[in-house]
């Protein structure tokens, strides 16, 4: 699949950055779980934090197909860098671009799009509405002119270091996923409390947390798009989301075939350089291939979204699809590496730690595959 002249010249550019600035902190990021202001700063001067955010709002006005690539080379070095640029670009300034009035959309995108003051974050799920996201139990309750929200949100990335994230919270009486609606939170908003940060298994580097709402109140104008239609909009933005979670995941599967292919090249086995056995040569073929047909996949749903077309199935099988081949992959590079590769001195062990996030976040597996299959019964 070929790469417009531009896109092509944006993915060398944001290869090089990432293998200068990012790669060679990764490992720092991982052993501590600290994200270093400098390096976050040079993320930001080089426009990582608003990709997809219109010129005019600040942003770099860039399709999905060159956020789809950018994603996928951060997350090559670094997991917790990938899905960090990921989360805020497609699911914290997302609904602003999709769903903002013309006055949030002047407020809130900006800053956004910079990320010198923080990111931005999306509180949909919570501890009894996870993949169920329509069983929200967070509810707001209109007091004259205002909202009082109260509830949990939990998993929730970015949450540390964000601005302003966009909540889902039941503003009717409905059961299901009818009467969700949408609403901006700014950090510091009284009641508005962040919790500890997850001590989580990869991906440390990157800031996960729950939130809570105690009778925090929110003026009319902070509500996304009209009432009953949070869950729809989070449904939109999902589908987009699934475009960079498969970018992340395919990030992850290249950064480690690079590593198992210059192994393989450059290593030798009872005499004769590896690349002459069959056994490894089946394992670069196959792994080469999956990823290929993962890219396949992840750029033809963006294409799609770049020409505003549905992307609900497509999206959802890339990023089943590049998820599951992500997990394959890094397991067979460590395979082929051998016992170096379970050590902290390669790549290899933190990328098997951080991609199994791909199958289980932002819509597990079994969740992609609800949505496939549905969409392939209603179709005639
Ligand atoms: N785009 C636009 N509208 C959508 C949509 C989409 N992708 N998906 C659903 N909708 C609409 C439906 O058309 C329906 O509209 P009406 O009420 O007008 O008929 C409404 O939303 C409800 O849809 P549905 O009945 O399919 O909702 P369900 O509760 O059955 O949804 C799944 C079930 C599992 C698909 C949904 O809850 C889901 O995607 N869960 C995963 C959530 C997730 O990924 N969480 C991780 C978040 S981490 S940031």
């Amino acid at each position: 699949m070929e790469l417009r002249d531009k896109q092509q010249h944006y993915r060398d550019q944001v290869r090089e950055f990432a293998v200068q600035e990012i790669e060679p902190l990764a490992r720092q990021i991982d052993d501590t779980g600290e994200y270093p202001r400098e390096l976050f700063d040079k993320l930001s001067d080089f426009g990582l934090f608003g990709i997809q955010a219109p010129v005019e709002y600040g942003g770099q006005g860039l399709d999905t197909v060159s956020y789809a690539i950018a994603v996928e080379e951060a997350s090559r070095v670094c997991g917790s860098t990938g899905i960090m640029v990921a989360a805020h670009n497609s699911l914290g300034i997302m609904p602003f671009i999709l769903f903002g009035n013309s006055q949030q959309k002047e407020q809130y995108i900006p800053p956004l799009a910079s990320g010198k003051n923080g990111l931005g974050s999306f509180g949909l799920t919570e501890p009894g509405a996870g993949s169920d996201a329509g069983a929200t139990k967070t509810v707001a309750v209109r007091e004259d002119s205002e909202w009082v929200i109260n509830g949990n949100k939990c998993f929730i990335t970015n949450a540390g270091m964000c601005q302003v994230l966009v909540i889902t919270a039941k503003t009717e009486k409905i059961p299901g996923s009818r009467g969700i609606s949408s609403f901006i939170v700014d950090r510091g908003t009284p009641g508005f409390v962040v919790g500890k940060k997850e001590d989580k298994m990869g991906l440390r580097g990157s800031d996960t947390r729950e939130l809570a709402f105690e009778n925090m109140r929110l003026p009319q104008e902070k509500m996304l798009g009209n009432e009953g239609e949070g869950f729809k909009q989070f449904m939109i933005i999902l589908d987009g989301g699934r475009i960079s979670i498969g970018a992340m995941a395919l990030g992850l599967a290249q950064g480690a075939f690079d590593y198992a292919l210059e192994h393989v090249k450059t290593s030798s086995f009872l005499g004769k350089p590896k690349t002459n056995y069959q056994s490894y040569q089946w394992k670069i073929a196959d792994m080469y291939t999956k990823i290929q047909a993962a890219r396949h996949l992840i750029w033809h749903s963006a294409r799609l979204e770049d020409a505003h077309q549905k992307i609900v199935l497509e999206s959802a099988m890339a990023k089943l699809y590049a998820s599951e081949i992500a997990t394959e992959c890094v397991r067979m590079a460590m395979q082929i590496v051998g016992q170096r590769g379970y050590l902290e001195e390669t790549p290899l062990e933190r990328m098997y730690r951080d991609v199994r996030l791909c199958e289980v976040g932002e819509g597990t597996s079994e969740i992609q595959r609800i949505v496939i299959s549905r969409n392939l019964f209603k179709s005639k």
